[in-house]
Order: C-alpha cells, then structure tokens, then sequence
C-alpha cells in the first residue's frame, strides 16, 4: 500500500439511487470521471474505476510529504430501478477483484443523503447488501458519507444538532461502524481545501482500522 514515493488507498462507493455516490467519486478525486446527474431512474449503470489521482499535503512521513494515491470504483446503485440485486451484486463483486483483487479495499464508503431520514427498512437491506458483498467484518471497512450536507447546513443544522435530530436508524449504524462517518457537501469539494479535508478524514479511519486491507477474492467466494 505504501512505498517510498506514495501510499494509495482503495475505496468503492455504495449506496441507494440518486444519493449522490458518483458525485461523491468525483469530489474524492477532484475529477468528473463518474456521470452525476439529477434523474428519475438510476443513472449509473456499471462499475468504473476513475482515473486515480495523487494528491500532495495530505500525508508525512519522516518529516517529508509523501503523496497520497486515492483509486475510486462507482457502482451503480442497490436498489436499481433497472438491475436486480443478484446483477447489481455480481457486477459489483466482479469490479471489486478485477480494480482491488491484488492490493484489497481499504473502505467502502456507504452514501447516505444528509437531508433525507434514514429508516430502518432501507437500512436493513442496505447492511444486508453490504454484508453479503464485504463479508462478516464489513463495519470494519465500511464508513458513511451524508452527501447534501448543504442541505442540511442550509436548514440549519449543525453537526451536533443534526445527529441530535437524526434517526435512531442513523445513530444505530454510525455507531455499528464505530462513528467512522463523514458529511460531503458536493457541490463544494471543488474547493481543494474541502477535498482534503474528507480525504484526511478517510485517511483516519483507514489508520483506525490498521491500515487493514479486505481481500476480496476471500471474501467473495
Ligand atoms: N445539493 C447537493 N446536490 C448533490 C450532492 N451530491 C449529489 N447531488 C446531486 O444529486 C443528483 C444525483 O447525483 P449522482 O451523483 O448522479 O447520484 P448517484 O447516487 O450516483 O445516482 P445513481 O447513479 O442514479 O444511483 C445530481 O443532481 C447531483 O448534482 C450534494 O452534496 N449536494
Ligand atoms: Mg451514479
């Protein structure tokens, strides 16, 4: 994961339709590799790997910057408004090994909407699908993104008012995933600072974890 020159980290984003996850691709790496769109039906149809990106003066070691390589795998949504779960989760499974097979995944980022509640059917089918795709140690390698956190900024919520207002749903898995969770306001990471902020936050959790990697070809056997 780490040689003299760089450290790379591998992540795929997950997560119900029109949540903002290709959107939350491109703010990760600075680019506008995944097709994002308002639309009525899921937009993002198969996985993709985005061209990764190295980023400087996120990471030190020994005194030195040492660049930072983020490597983003979009997926399509489950559920789709096209796909069945099996097809959404072979596609998925078989991206995953084909982009990550050899180096592992270091998190999977599930995209939740900030400004929409959380409600437990949703999230159970949601874990569920994760489960089944990362296996029994899924909470260790999988944080929340709350994209449209403008909206909820805009309505006036501070984060500690927001997780004082959200769901029990919501609380209950942030905390299953040991409160690894970031909000994502999308339209902003444009701003380079913004950007870095959420990658030294993803960095961190990755650091909690060990810098552990998911080896996906055990997983999905
Ligand atoms: N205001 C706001 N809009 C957002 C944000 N993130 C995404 N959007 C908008 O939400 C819409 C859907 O975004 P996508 O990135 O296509 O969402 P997706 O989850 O990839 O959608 P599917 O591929 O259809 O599942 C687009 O119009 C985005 O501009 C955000 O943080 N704030
Ligand atoms: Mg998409």
């Amino acid at each position: 994961m780490a040689d003299n020159n760089e450290m790379t980290i591998n992540l795929v984003i997950l997560g119900r339709a029109q949540t903002g996850k290709s959107a939350a691709g491109n703010s990760l790496l600075g680019s506008s590799d995944f097709e994002s769109r308002c639309c009525p039906s899921s937009v993002t149809m198969c996985c993709s790997l985005g061209h990764s990106c190295r980023i400087s003066g996120i990471l030190r070691r020994n005194g030195c910057e040492l660049p930072l390589r983020v490597r983003v795998l979009d997926t399509p949504s489950y559920p789709h408004s096209a796909l069945s779960k099996e097809q959404v989760r072979n596609a998925v499974r078989s991206a995953l090994a084909r982009s990550f097979g050899e180096e592992g995944l270091h998190l999977a980022l599930l995209v939740l909407r900030a400004d929409l509640p959380l409600c437990p059917d949703e999230s159970d089918h949601t874990i569920q699908f994760i489960q089944e795709l990362l296996g029994p140690t899924w909470k260790d390698f999988t944080a929340v993104v709350l994209t449209h956190a403008d909206k909820a900024e805009e309505a006036g919520f501070s984060e500690e008012l927001y997780l004082h207002s959200a769901s029990s749903t919501l609380l209950s898995l942030l905390s299953s995933v040991q409160h690894k969770y970031t909000f994502l306001d999308n339209q902003k990471t444009i701003i380079k600072e913004e950007r870095a902020t959420v990658l030294r936050k993803l960095l961190n959790f990755i650091r909690q974890n060990n810098y552990q990697v998911l080896q996906l070809k055990h997983s999905i056997e």
